[in-house]
């Protein structure tokens, strides 16, 4: 059993039964020309977490940890993107529009790829989710259950939309949660922020957080 500094309280898990978690790095939110820069973002402050997640990741498979790696998309003839999602709002490109780094958000295409720093190996679980939630319409579930996981740390973009959806969807589903404070980003400052409050109140309702270096020292 390992047990780390978070809050609002320790948070103990035992590494075989734990999942690294990582949420839709894809170019498509990271990287200018993509989705995210469609809805009007600066995608520039979520690179900053590329660099701390890829300390996490090599460390967390040094270890032996189990990865995850989500991707929001969807297939090419959009058949499993309501019409909802893709209407919403008066973005430059809608989903399924081409952009400089392909279709948005369109399974295969160049901006629908996790950046290379992050890139999934052999082995590790890609689920391709058409949800902000990786639960929603996936085999998520099912994966974990096969490799009795029971406790998820997790990363990735955007906090308060796919992060924090998953992790509800998760805790909801009966997983303990932590979310790495320095390995998730928002668009939006106050956002992440929030978000990180409200995961933790009323006694880790959702979850816990904690910096990725308290689990660094922890598998040290
Ligand atoms: N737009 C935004 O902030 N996020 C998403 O649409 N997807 C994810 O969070 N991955």
């Amino acid at each position: 059993m390992i047990t780390l500094p978070a809050q609002p309280f320790a948070y103990t898990f035992e590494l075989a039964r734990t999942a690294l978690v990582i949420i839709d790095m894809q170019r498509d939110f990271v990287e200018p020309g993509g989705f995210g820069a469609s809805l009007g973002n600066d995608v520039r402050p979520l690179q900053a977490i590329i660099a701390p997640l890829q300390a996490l990741l090599a460390a967390w498979r040094a270890a032996g940890g189990c990865v995850v790696h989500t991707r929001e998309g969807h297939v090419p003839d959009l058949s499993d993107c309501p019409p909802a999602k893709r209407d919403r709002g008066q973005p430059a490109l809608r989903i399924g529009d081409a952009g400089p780094m392909g279709r948005l958000l369109v399974h295969g295409e160049p901006g629908h790829a996790i950046v290379p720093e992050l890139a999934p190996q052999p082995g590790e679980v890609v689920i391709d989710k058409p949800g902000k939630g990786a639960f929603y319409a996936t085999p998520l579930q099912a994966e974990l259950q096969a490799r009795g996981i029971t406790h998820l740390l997790v990363a990735g973009v955007t906090t308060e939309v796919c992060v924090q959806t998953t992790m509800r969807e998760a805790n909801d589903r009966g997983y303990d949660c932590l979310l790495l404070e320095d390995c998730t980003e928002s668009y939006f400052l106050a956002f992440k922020a929030a978000t990180l409050a409200m995961v933790r109140a009323q006694g880790a309702i959702v979850g816990w957080t904690a910096p990725s270096t308290a689990v660094l020292k922890a598998l040290a």
